[in-house]
């Protein structure tokens, strides 16, 4: 049921969300999408929050949709523009737009609308074990939740088109010599090097990231001369933040700097 579809756990500043429908590889159905846009408007509105890390129960990470849900053996022809806008576009937009940093810990294969989720997210980390499949191609359909815009950024054309049009899993170790993941680690310190990522992001000043990641989604479109004019505009928020005040006072005073992430 959608209510335990999504497990949500607040500790300290840290947000724990799991996908939690391990019998289907935590494959998404409406109402885990749902579920989890829920949650997530909630860490964007809750201010004490200023960390995500986002994982999967059981073996895998996500297997993209719950392909029970969109079962085309009835020989019908869904609307699947309108399922793509409802279930998996505001996921993503509810990730890149959120104004904190968001790790994922990708604990399992990561296939379909799941790897681009996983994609979408700031800092991406694997288990060694893991694996990522563009597998819309192998069902006849075509990539989304934003496969399309994230993959040939990470890791260029050329890997991308292969991964996109060949739909072949990519082992994790490999993901992360591309560029196409921060870091591998044995799936037993998994989650204690992700939460301790967020925990790390969760005391830096929140306000600031949140401007990075508008720059860094910024960049891939604008040219040189208007990201400069936004890095100057950007800073100029920067420097009015309290954040800013507590952070160069605590270089003067030689302690480490508290900062509140306003
Ligand atoms: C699943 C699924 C699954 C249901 C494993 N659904 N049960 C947008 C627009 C509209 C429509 C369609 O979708 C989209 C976005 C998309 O994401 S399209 C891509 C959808 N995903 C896939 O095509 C991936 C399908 N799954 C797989 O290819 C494999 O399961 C992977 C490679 C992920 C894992 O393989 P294995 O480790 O060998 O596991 P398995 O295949 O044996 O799966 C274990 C169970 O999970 C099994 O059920 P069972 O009752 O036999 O234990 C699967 O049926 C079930 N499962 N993925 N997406």
């Amino acid at each position: 049921m959608s209510e335990s579809s999504i497990l949500f756990e607040a500790r300290d500043s840290v947000a724990r969300i799991t996908l939690n429908r391990p019998e289907v590889l935590n494959s998404f159905d409406t109402a885990m999408s749902a579920r989890l846009q829920e949650v997530l408007a909630h860490v964007a509105e809750d201010r004490a929050l200023r960390a995500v890390y986002l994982t999967g129960a059981g073996r895998a990470f996500c297997a993209g949709q719950d392909l029970s849900e969109v079962d085309g053996r009835s020989g019908s022809r869904p609307d699947f523009a309108a399922h793509v806008e409802k279930v998996y576009n505001p996921l993503v937009r509810a990730v890149r737009r959120l104004p904190k940093p968001v790790v994922c810990g990708v604990n399992g294969v990561a296939a379909g609308a799941g790897a681009n989720l996983a994609l979408a997210c700031d800092i991406v980390i694997a288990a060694e074990e893991a694996s990522f499949l563009q597998a819309f191609v192998k069902i006849g359909l075509v990539p989304d939740t934003g496969g399309t815009w994230i993959l040939p950024r990470l890791v260029g054309q050329a890997r991308a088109a292969a991964m996109l049009l060949l739909g072949d899993k990519l082992p994790a170790p490999r993901a992360e010599e591309i560029g196409m993941i921060y870091q591998v680690c044995p799936l037993a310190e998994l989650e204690q090097t992700g939460l301790a990522l967020a925990e790390r992001l969760a005391v830096l000043p929140t306000y600031a990231i949140s401007l990075i990641k508008q720059m860094l989604e910024a960049s891939a479109h604008n040219p040189l001369e208007q990201q400069l004019r936004m890095e100057a505009e950007y800073q100029g928020r920067a420097g009015r933040s309290a954040d800013y005040q507590e952070g160069v006072r605590a270089f003067l005073e030689k302690r480490p700097a508290r900062f509140s992430g306003q």
